[in-house]
């Protein structure tokens, strides 16, 4: 554009509308920094009450460093809990802020300068777009996965149909046009329970995708090229609109601050690739069993390790000191070679840490967008939703390894020493780590001139100019 079009089309107003959990939020804030660089004006929308406390914090934190975006508070309703079948208070949310969309009309309308676009998280769209169509606001939606997982969610309402509504027991691997074929045992087991909040909002939301004038995806070409030009050619559901590629949507300085000086030093001390990480995310709790299973692979594998352990869904619940929940002579016996936290670690710079040289991760995609920006191999293992869809990813993509028996971390229990002998074949595989390092430079250069992501950012800003 040239200085008389900025004249014309000033910088766009966007407002973006994260949903719950950090999975969810993070990379809504790295979003804005990267509009924000881009010129736009930015309002964010938080929605009160918040669900844990790293989501209060990150939100403070990205509002310090950046004064200038405008924040709007969203009081939610309150939910009605007998209406709704579920227990998980990131979902409960999800539906709190569906049932309370109606009131964002006044406050979108009242802003100003007016918007040009909403940008809203995936797990709200069907209760979002009436109200931005009758504001006649243009409406994207932040999709917080793989281009692969958003290839099965646009699909998602086809396969369903195929089976009959109401008996998912019927369905069958999904055969998405032009993909390899994603099997039945892959799929988020919530979706083949009749009835529950996440089956339910993705029975309603699928069929909406088309209804948006847009989608923003925190992948890349080097990463899913596959995925990204069929969701573009209109093979995977007719009538898809434009699929923008703004990822890698890395870590940023406003996220720094919480890698305690302790786990820095201990990392300062140990040899080059040497650690393995082992950590599944911001809401993924563990049985004891199963943690203490972990202990004993981290032992058996012979690794150094840095292992964050999570007791409770939610931040605020964590009760329990990490002594009681490993156990104290495991404890005792883990100190030899590693350290065990119970909190909250920076792991945009653990992993990019000299150190750390292979990670133990459940395929959350922000963990494996941020594995793959510093080119360190994944031992993927999958725990619920999304996650064997993004191992595939993984896996395909020579980023990392998926050893599928290992099933579903949220049912199935992985024996420690099991999970010890994948530990060392993971950090002592050549292979892996070259093929690692090729995808943090293919990460690399999608941010640099001419990149994807530069590209699409620049097309977006464009495409919300002329609808000033
Ligand atoms: N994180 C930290 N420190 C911690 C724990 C997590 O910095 O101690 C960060 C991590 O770097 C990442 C985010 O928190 O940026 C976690 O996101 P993710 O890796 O995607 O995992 P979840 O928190 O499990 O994310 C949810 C879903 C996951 C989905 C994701 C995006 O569980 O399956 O892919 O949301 O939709």
């Amino acid at each position: 554009m040239s200085a008389c079009d900025d004249l014309l089309h000033p910088h766009p107003h966007v407002a973006l509308l994260p949903s719950a959990g950090m999975g969810h939020l993070t990379p809504f804030l790295r979003l804005a920094t990267q509009l924000v660089h881009h010129h736009c004006n930015v309002t964010l929308i938080t929605t009160h009450p918040i669900v844990s406390l790293s989501e209060s914090k990150l939100i403070t934190h990205f509002l310090t460093a950046f004064p200038k975006v405008n924040q709007v508070k969203f009081n939610l309703l309150p939910l009605d809990h007998t209406t709704v079948n579920s227990t998980d208070p990131f979902f409960l949310h999800f539906e709190t802020i569906r049932r309370s969309a109606h009131l964002l009309s006044p406050l979108l309308a009242s802003l100003s300068p007016p918007l040009h676009a909403l940008v809203c998280d995936v797990t709200l769209i069907s209760s979002v777009i009436p109200v931005t169509e009758s504001l006649h606001l243009p409406n994207y939606f932040l999709f917080t996965s793989s281009a692969k997982m958003l290839s099965f969610f646009s699909y998602f309402h086809i396969y369903a149909s195929k089976a009959g509504d109401d008996n998912p027991a019927m369905l069958g691997d999904v055969e998405i046009p032009g993909l390899p074929s994603i099997p039945r045992s892959s799929i988020p087991h919530l979706l083949l329970i009749p009835n529950n909040i996440f089956a339910n909002i993705f029975k309603v939301d699928s069929p909406k995708v088309t209804k948006s004038n847009g989608v923003l995806i925190n992948t890349f070409e080097g990463l899913e090229a596959l995925s990204l030009e069929l969701l573009n050619g209109g093979k995977v559901v007719e009538g898809m609109p434009p699929v923008f590629a703004v990822g890698p949507l890395v870590p940023c300085d406003f996220e720094k601050g919480e890698l305690g000086n302790n786990q820095l030093k201990w990392l300062n001390e140990q040899p080059v690739r040497s650690v393995v990480y082992v950590s599944f995310g911001s809401r993924t709790a563990m049985s004891r069993d199963q943690i203490r299973a972990i202990g004993h692979g981290l032992i058996r594998s012979g690794c150094r390790f840095l292992w964050v352990v999570k007791d409770k869904k939610v931040d605020k619940e964590e009760e329990e000191g990490l002594e009681e929940v490993v156990g104290h002579e495991l404890m005792e016996s883990l100190k030899a070679k590693g350290l065990v936290v119970k909190n909250w670690v920076d792991q945009g710079e653990t992993l990019g840490h000299k150190a750390v040289g292979g990670f133990v991760s459940h395929c959350g995609w922000n963990s494996v967008i941020e594995a793959a920006w510093h080119g360190v191999p994944i031992l993927a293992w999958p725990q619920h939703g999304d996650q064997k869809i993004n191992a595939k990813v993984v896996e395909r993509s020579g980023l990392g390894m998926w050893v599928t028996s290992w099933g579903w971390g949220e049912k199935d229990m992985v024996k420690g020493d099991e999970f010890g002998e994948r530990i060392r074949e993971m950090m002592g595989c050549e292979l892996l780590r070259g093929q690692a390092t090729h995808i943090r430079e293919e990460a690399r250069k999608a941010l640099g001139d001419g990149g994807s992501r530069e590209m699409n950012f620049k097309r977006l800003v464009a495409e919300w100019k002329l609808k000033s």
